[in-house]
């Protein structure tokens, strides 16, 4: 048994996620860690809301609630969801707890001590109206780039060009509208990133196992090389600074929300229901691998300014082994987008299908190495061919007729021959690609192999047509349908890490002990399981067919402002 420590990359508290946030980082994670419980593995899954930053600030603004109670009501939001999701977190975290405050300034104090942060001044808009400075997303104006009237503080979204506050022409306060704004310098705490670029350097070119994705955008900012990075905000909102004339500021989203990692597992631990200890994962570990998950925006900051922090503690913290990243996923090419209202959120998306068929669609169709366009043609295939068509039908077409011909029991009669021989190799060799991708984090690849498993059962049925044998040999023919039987536990066992609420069906059906539960496919398969005379149920179909004429209209719905 090793030890694997996952993280997701943290959901910003504002506002129910889409289906770019769960595919980029929250599912393939999810999945990762079914495999490797089943597996057998120590697992320990962690994530968090990432509460700080103006994008909370600013939404609990129109809100009307106070920070605290929106965060508050968001975080219970999107608990609830992941867990509709069946995203099985060891624990869901808050950057906001008091665990990640402390980590926070020890983190602080540390990189203070060694020498790595700079106090330097920073010219700041500051409203006269709002007695503030107006940071990143407080401030709108024109767009000095293309002229776009509406740009905020920190990027145009017009013309995506990343800008400073102080560069908007006309700017206007976004909290009170005021036009009655200065220009005043403001001292701010810098990490002097290029003191620690050859140790960071040194630590990305030892993850040659690192995909193209991860590696490339690490090696391109350690390339251009590496400056001094803004750590902290004008902002009442965060974690403060515990420093004398910084009364007022916090850290920067990006400086705290890391350690939200660490913070989250010290809260599991503190919970003590496990009585394990955090640090077994994060502090002096040699036994620990630890895989993040995240969309390639995020990738920057996990191979560069995150491990900067961490190095420049000169403490042994874990670090990351694996860095699985995503490209995005589009609504018919355009990005998703939370103020145009494009694209598919969380909790739309579980009023309209079952959170299974979103797991299978969004593994089976990950942007892995290019981007992914959702259309509903796209999801109705996928899932009236695959789950309805092939694993759906299997079950259905076997358990059916067993039923017919024998009742609800598991057929006796006929010995295994050959040919169940050989399906048992099939099914064995496909199963073992299947485990190599998941231990590879290939996802799509992965889905491909359970496609490619649930296959064989019903070239096996064409095969052996049961529906003929039965009346030439109904002794061969209760063997075959006991076969199938089999087929269909292993089928469902496979599948558990992907759709874990079908699969928990698939057992009641068949109706499996407890025990029986916990088989997984890293044993020789034994197609001989269930023996006769065992009880099962025929359910109700497992997936409903996705019809044509359901598509224009969602399509419609979702497409964005209208
Ligand atoms: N909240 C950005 C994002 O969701 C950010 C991730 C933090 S991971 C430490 O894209
Ligand atoms: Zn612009």
């Amino acid at each position: 048994m090793s030890k694997y420590l996952i993280t997701s990359a943290l959901p910003y508290i504002n506002g129910v996620k889409h289906l770019g946030n769960l595919i980029g980082s929250l599912l393939p994670a999810d999945a990762y860690a079914r495999f490797l419980r089943l597996e057998g593995e120590d697992v320990l899954f962690i994530c968090a809301t990432d509460e700080h930053g103006t994008p909370a600030e600013l939404s609990a603004l129109e809100s009307g609630f106070s920070v605290e109670d929106y965060c508050d009501a968001m975080y219970f939001k999107q608990s609830l969801v992941y867990a509709q999701f069946g995203i099985s977190f060891d624990h869901f975290g808050r950057t906001s707890s008091p665990q990640n405050q402390a980590l926070t300034t020890h983190f602080y104090e540390r990189l203070n001590a060694n020498g790595y942060l700079a106090e330097l001044p920073l010219q700041q808009v500051f409203s006269v109206k709002d007695k503030r400075f107006l940071p990143d997303r407080y401030v709108m104006g024109t767009c000095p780039k293309c002229g776009y009237e509406a740009a905020r503080g920190d990027q145009c979204e017009n013309c995506t060009s990343v800008l400073d506050p102080v560069d908007l022409i006309a700017p206007r306060s976004v909290i009170s509208g005021s036009t009655d704004l200065e220009i005043r310098a403001t001292q701010h705490l810098f990490l002097k990133m290029d003191m620690l670029s050859d140790d960071l350097r040194k630590w990305v070119e030892s993850h040659g196992e690192w995909s193209r994705l991860t590696r490339s955008i690490a090696l391109k900012w350690l390339n251009e090389g590496l400056q001094e990075r803004c750590i902290t905000r004008d902002l009442q909102w965060g974690i403060s600074v515990p420093r004398n004339g910084f009364e007022g500021k916090v850290f920067y989203v990006w400086f705290d929300a890391p350690i939200g990692y660490l913070g989250a597992t010290k809260e599991w631990s503190d919970k003590d229901l496990h009585h394990r200890n955090w640090e077994d994962w994060w502090f002096n570990t040699s036994d620990v691998t630890y895989t993040q998950f995240m969309g390639k925006d995020n990738v920057p900051f996990h191979t560069v300014f995150f491990p900067a922090m961490i190095l420049g503690t000169c403490e042994p913290w874990t670090m990351a082994s694996q860095i699985k990243s995503f490209n995005w996923l589009t609504y018919y090419g355009g990005k998703f987008s939370t103020s145009q209202k494009r694209g598919i959120f969380l909790d739309d998306a579980l009023n309209l299908f079952d959170a299974d068929y979103w797991r299978y669609f969004l593994l089976a169709n990950a942007p892995e190495s290019t981007d992914t366009s959702f259309t509903w043609d796209l999801f109705a295939t996928v899932l009236n061919k695959d789950l309805v068509g092939i694993f759906g039908n299997f079950i259905n077409r076997t358990l059916k007729f067993v039923s017919a011909q024998f009742g609800n029991v598991v057929p006796s009669g006929g010995i295994p021959t050959e040919v169940e021989d050989q399906l048992e190799k099939d099914c064995q060799k496909v199963l073992s690609e299947y485990r190599n991708h998941f231990k590879n984090l290939q996802f799509r690849k992965a889905i491909q192999s359970l496609r490619a498993l649930w296959t064989l059962g019903n070239v096996y049925l064409d095969r052996r047509a049961p529906w003929n044998l039965v009346k030439e040999n109904r002794d061969e023919a209760a063997m075959v349908l006991r076969t199938a039987i089999n087929l269909i536990r292993y089928f469902a066992v496979a599948a558990q890490p992907v759709i874990p609420f079908s699969t928990a069906k698939v057992f009641d059906a068949l109706r499996l002990t407890d025990h029986e539960r916990q088989t997984w496919i890293n044993e020789d398969i034994d197609l001989c399981f269930f023996e006769p005379g065992r009880i099962f149920t025929v359910p109700e179909p497992l997936f409903r067919r996705i019809e044509k004429s359901e598509l224009a209209n969602l399509e419609q719905r979702f497409s964005g402002q209208q």
